[in-house]
């Protein structure tokens, strides 16, 4: 037993490997539970009992020898590894940069999340459009010119196809579907055949509201908006309506804000009158409640309108609405904020 032990002693000091895999096989092969090491054990209870103290104290030295050995290696193969790769394990991790959210769609989740704590759910509803939904339901005059090729975008071979320019036609799709109460909100982007500067965008934002019900007034309307300005732009914020006119509203208004510069001393954002518009808004035109069947006696309604980009401008005094447009990240990443 004792020559065996020997002979395979010097085996294992002669085994080499040339990859970390071949090393592991040499281990399984000499040390697992099944290997030749431990089947010397298994011999090793055969032996006479006055040469079991010498081969066991042998065997042991065998077997220490050997993981040793082996171990040595596979240390070496890890160790060319990580050298190899050039990867040094204590630096630092790369850190993953974090995009940020588009302004305007921080400043429209803030908006529907106001109008959402007054319990207005959210509606939306098809890009491309037709004729009835953006303008004949909304009591849009033949004449008006927002039907012309200048100021809306027509399909060329349908001109009953095109992009909508507004989200009112998504109002008018809820009405056609759903009876009273209805109080919803509606966001969207929109198109307009407008040339692009500062001021102005052919493609922009809109988050319109409506509420119908019974004994739905001004009023409502009123407070409603009030509600709206103070959390959209600070407890202190006044409001202030004036007529206006739109073909779906009637009575209907424009909606300035305190100017949220100066607080309402003038500057140069509210153009030294202390007020900056932000909205329009106005009571449902009872023409435009019977065009989607909807009780003119029984109902009333209140409905308001507002460019996303216009308010973001605000909020955040950005002078050109083309920087919205550019995906400029020197531009996007100064917008960090959770929601
Ligand atoms: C229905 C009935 C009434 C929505 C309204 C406005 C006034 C309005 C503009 C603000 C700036 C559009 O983005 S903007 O150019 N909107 O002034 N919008 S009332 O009235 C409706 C909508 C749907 C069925």
């Amino acid at each position: 037993m004792l020559d065996k032990i020997k002979a395979l002693r010097e085996e294992i000091k002669q085994l080499t490997a040339q990859t970390a895999d071949e090393a592991e096989h040499l281990r399984i092969k000499y040390l697992s539970k099944k290997g030749i090491i431990s089947e010397l054990f298994n011999d090793f209870k055969t032996i006479p009992s006055e040469q079991k103290r010498e081969v066991g104290q042998v065997i042991n030295v065998l077997k220490n020898e050997a993981q040793e050995f082996i171990n040595g290696l596979k240390e070496q193969f890890a160790d060319t590894q990580v050298k190899g790769a050039g990867v040094d394990l204590t630096l630092p991790g790369t850190v993953m940069k974090l995009g940020s959210r588009h302004p305007l769609s921080l400043v429209r989740n803030e908006i529907v999340n106001i109008f959402a704590r007054l319990g207005f759910n959210i509606s939306e509803g098809p890009e491309i459009e037709d004729d009835f939904h953006v303008f004949t339901a909304l009591n849009f005059p033949e004449e008006h010119p927002a039907r012309d090729m200048q100021d809306t975008f027509f399909i060329e071979k349908d001109p009953d196809v095109l992009l909508r320019t507004h989200t009112s036609s998504v109002q008018v799709r809820v009405m056609e579907k759903t009876q009273p109460p209805i109080r919803s909100i509606f966001p969207g982007r929109v198109f307009r055949n407008e040339a692009i500067s500062a001021r102005a965008h052919c493609i922009f934002h809109q988050v319109e509201g409506l509420y119908i019900d019974e004994n739905v007034s001004f009023a409502d309307l009123k407070q409603t908006l009030l509600y709206f300005a103070k959390e959209m732009f600070g407890e202190k914020t006044q409001i202030r309506l004036r007529p206006s006119y739109f073909p779906f509203t009637e009575p209907s208004a424009e909606m300035d804000i305190s100017c949220t510069l100066c607080g309402g001393k003038g500057c140069n954002v509210c153009k030294y009158t202390g007020w900056v518009e932000i909205l329009g808004c106005g009571m449902v035109d009872p023409h435009v409640l019977e065009y989607s069947n909807i009780d003119s006696e029984k109902y009333t309604g209140f409905a308001f309108g507002m460019g996303i980009e216009r308010i973001t401008m605000l909020k955040y005094q950005i002078k050109d609405i083309r920087l919205f447009f550019e995906n400029d990240v020197r531009f996007l990443e100064q917008f960090k904020a959770s929601i």
